[in-house]
């Protein structure tokens, strides 16, 4: 892809506004005193004839507009995608007819159930929501970063968003879904047990939006420009892998920097880091629309990928950041109805209600019907109908008709031959009937092969999910309930959980696990190896082995990492040898969690004093209880003193040696750079014992 700036930038040069001098008001009247409102005499009251005073302050009084209902909380970014090949055998839609068009884009990442001054890492789904500027249109694929939904028709879901938002009656608890009414309406609603899986699972916490897959869930059709149709599931991969959290670590990061996902991607961008995904989907002929052991219409399943594979279409790379969060990712107007000729629905009964919901929700949110004209939402092809007025419309539209026919306006805008959508002639008929689907009733079948599919540590780290969740619901009554339907899953998973929380255990196996897997669910199969953008702290103090400490930065600066050196206090340590080192920050500004991996560089005098300062300790005790890659070079192994491993363990024996994810090693050789920048591209070392680690 080229450096070029996408038409989409170009546009919104017209309404990009710098500060300027002087200071005017809206109507561009200059203003000379902003401080002091107008009054009778120095201590006097203030008139109501300063226009100026009562302009700010009304103004200021109007800047807040409702937040989204769900998805309050996210970041965005432009950029573009190019697709690989052309889709035209498929789809009629322009975008993906062949790597010669590159189209512009703008992604909104977000929670779900927080507001939008909530933490980012809580454990939530993840939205995922990109805008194709396409030359045939605005296409919106506004997806997640799991693959299926806990309801199967979109009636439930103000019930489902009722019970895990806040409590109505003392609105708590904020962002989070360990409480009771969630649970309550889980537990009563098995339909959910799929996605609940998910939930509880590692893909709640992403290490950031980089690393985070995104499915467009529902299945869509694409049609060609003859109008065959072929059923599609939409895939995200980011190229950096998908990598989580550690939830521990997750909630801990929720104090120390409540924007740690935002600022990820905010930085990474600055950086030129540009995020990327590749766009897969999976393609079902319309004959085979019956072929699997659940409907392709129902949300809460995959297609699994080894029984349709994912089929790599494009890219799509992140290469700018708002300049003005409001005007842009606050604004911008998702709808899954913003289709393009090429892209249709189906009769997902979740997909049908969201086509509702979209446009309904963006009226109330940004105040009437011209919000597609907000620069961020318009789109780069043309505009042209007989829609007028309502607040804020910003066209000035000319000329005597605002009808069609007309013959006074020339005819136009009339209706075109070419290029136009067509939906998908689908053949419908049916009673009206308010029933669901018998082919919608299996719901544990997939929950169980999503667990069957999980790498121990997943597994684990679902059992502890799940443990934690429930062991936060007071009413007992509610948490049997979920132990009984997880019986439908797996009955060790449910007698594991059962036994975290203090519930009976079931008796017998409920339905009996069929042994199925999935592997492409799995996290421990996505790629690994890149240092791109992973931020490294290194732990100095006075007489540090400056060479140490050149060593790793340079070698792990050259692989795309972060490297911070921290200190008790910001300014310069002295080094052992050679010019004092500069320190990027105090140590007590930041924490482990906000880390990848940590280095300890040797020097006799630095070492003791980072083990004498309870929060240096603290800082690599935390760093190995959450899994993460650790370097120790000669006197800096003291810091390791106090893990609960055999003595011995983790003492430099000549050479580079690695021992449970740490590495050690008299000197920063190449070799040691290199085996600690392997472990950090392997993101944690999930097989290192940590339950003992008191951090
Ligand atoms: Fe949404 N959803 N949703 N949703 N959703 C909204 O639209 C809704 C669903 C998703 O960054 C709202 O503009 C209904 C599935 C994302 O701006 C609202 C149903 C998936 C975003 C709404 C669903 C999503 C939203 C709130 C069940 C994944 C954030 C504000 C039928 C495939 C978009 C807004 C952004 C936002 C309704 C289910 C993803 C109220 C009724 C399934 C990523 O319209």
């Amino acid at each position: 892809m080229d450096d070029a700036r996408t038409e989409k930038d170009r546009r919104l040069d017209s309404v990009r506004t710098d500060s300027a001098q002087p200071l005017t008001t809206e109507t561009g009247v200059r203003v000379g005193d902003t401080d002091n409102s107008l009054r009778a005499g120095a201590r006097g009251p203030t008139l109501l004839e300063d226009f100026h005073a009562r302009e700010k302050i009304t103004h200021f009084d109007h800047e807040r507009i409702p937040e989204r209902v769900v998805h309050a909380r996210g970041a965005g970014a432009y950029g573009r995608f190019q697709p690989y090949e052309g889709l035209s055998d498929l789809t009629a839609a322009h975008f993906l007819s062949g790597p010669d068009v590159t189209t512009p884009v703008f992604v909104r990442f977000s929670t779900v159930a927080g507001s939008r001054g909530s933490a980012d890492t809580v454990r939530d789904v993840r939205g995922f929501a990109v805008k194709f500027y396409t030359e045939q249109g605005n296409y919106d694929l506004v997806g997640n970063n799991m693959p299926v939904f806990f309801i199967q028709d979109g009636i439930k879901f103000p019930d489902f968003v009722h019970a895990v938002k806040p409590e109505p009656h003392n609105e708590i608890p904020q962002a989070q879904s360990a409480h009771d009414t969630l649970w309550d309406f889980v537990g009563l609603q098995p339909e959910t047990t799929h996605m609940m899986m998910w939930l509880m699972s590692d893909r709640a916490i992403p290490r950031s939006y980089r690393t985070m897959q995104g499915f467009g869930v529902h299945t869509f059709r694409f049609v060609s420009a003859e109008g065959r149709g072929t059923f599609v599931k939409f895939h995200w991969k980011p190229l950096l892998g998908t990598h989580s959290l550690v939830w521990d670590e997750a909630q801990r990061i929720q104090g120390k920097d409540p924007d740690f996902n935002r600022r990820d991607l905010w930085e990474a961008i600055e950086r030129g880091q540009y995020p990327e995904w590749e766009l897969g989907v999976q393609l079902v002929a319309e004959e085979d629309e019956h072929a699997f052991d659940f409907d392709l219409l129902d949300a809460t399943k995959i297609i699994p990928e080894e029984e349709v594979p994912v089929r790599p279409i494009g890219k799509m790379v992140l290469d700018r950041n708002p300049d003005n969060f409001f005007a842009e990712t606050e604004q911008v107007a998702f709808h899954t109805a913003n289709v393009v000729p090429g892209i249709d629905f189906t009769n997902d009964p979740l997909l049908q209600a969201r086509n509702f919901s979209y446009l309904d929700t963006q009226l109330l949110r940004l105040g009437g019907s011209n919000f597609q004209q907000i620069p961020v939402n318009r789109p780069v092809a043309p505009v042209s109908n007989n829609q007028r007025d309502g607040f804020a419309q910003h066209r000035v539209h000319r000329g005597q008709t605002s009808y069609y026919p007309n013959s006074l306006g020339g005819g136009c805008p009339a209706p075109a031959d070419e290029g136009v959508y067509r939906h998908y002639a689908e053949k419908v008929e049916g009673g009206k009937i308010r029933v669901r689907s018998e082919s919608f009733a299996d719901h544990y079948s997939q929950a169980t092969l999503f667990y069957n599919s999980l790498a121990d540590w997943e597994r684990e780290h679902l059992v502890a999910g799940f443990r934690f969740e429930l062991g936060k619901c007071e009413e007992l009554a509610v948490r049997q309930r979920v132990v009984a339907n997880l019986n439908h899953v797996d009955h060790e998973l449910s007698a594991r959980v059962a036994e975290g929380i203090g519930v009976e255990p079931p008796e017998t196996e409920g339905t009996p696990n069929h042994g199925r897997s999935s592997p492409a669910v799995s996290m421990a199969n996505t790629a690994f190896g890149s240092l791109t953008g992973r931020q490294i702290a290194v732990l100095v103090a006075d007489g540090v082995d400056a060479a140490a400490v050149h060593a790793f930065r340079d070698g792990l600066v050259s692989e795309g990492a972060v490297v911070e050196l921290l200190a008790a206090t910001d300014g310069a340590v002295r080094a052992g040898a050679g010019d004092p080192v500069t320190v990027d920050r105090a140590y007590t500004t930041v924490s482990s969690v906000l880390y990848d991996a940590v280095v300890v560089p040797g020097g006799p005098s630095s070492a003791e004093s980072l083990e004498q300062d309870g929060v240096a300790v603290h800082f690599v005790l935390e760093a190995y209880k959450h899994h993460k890659a650790v370097a120790a070079v000669g006197e800096g192994t003291r810091l390791l003193a106090s893990l609960p491993v055999p003595e011995g363990t983790f003492a430099p024996a000549g050479g580079t040696r690695t021992e449970l994810g740490v590495v050690v090693s008299e000197t920063a050789g190449d070799d040691c750079v290199a085996e600690f920048a392997r472990l950090v591209g392997g993101h944690r070392i999930w097989d290192r014992p940590t339950a003992a680690v008191p951090a």
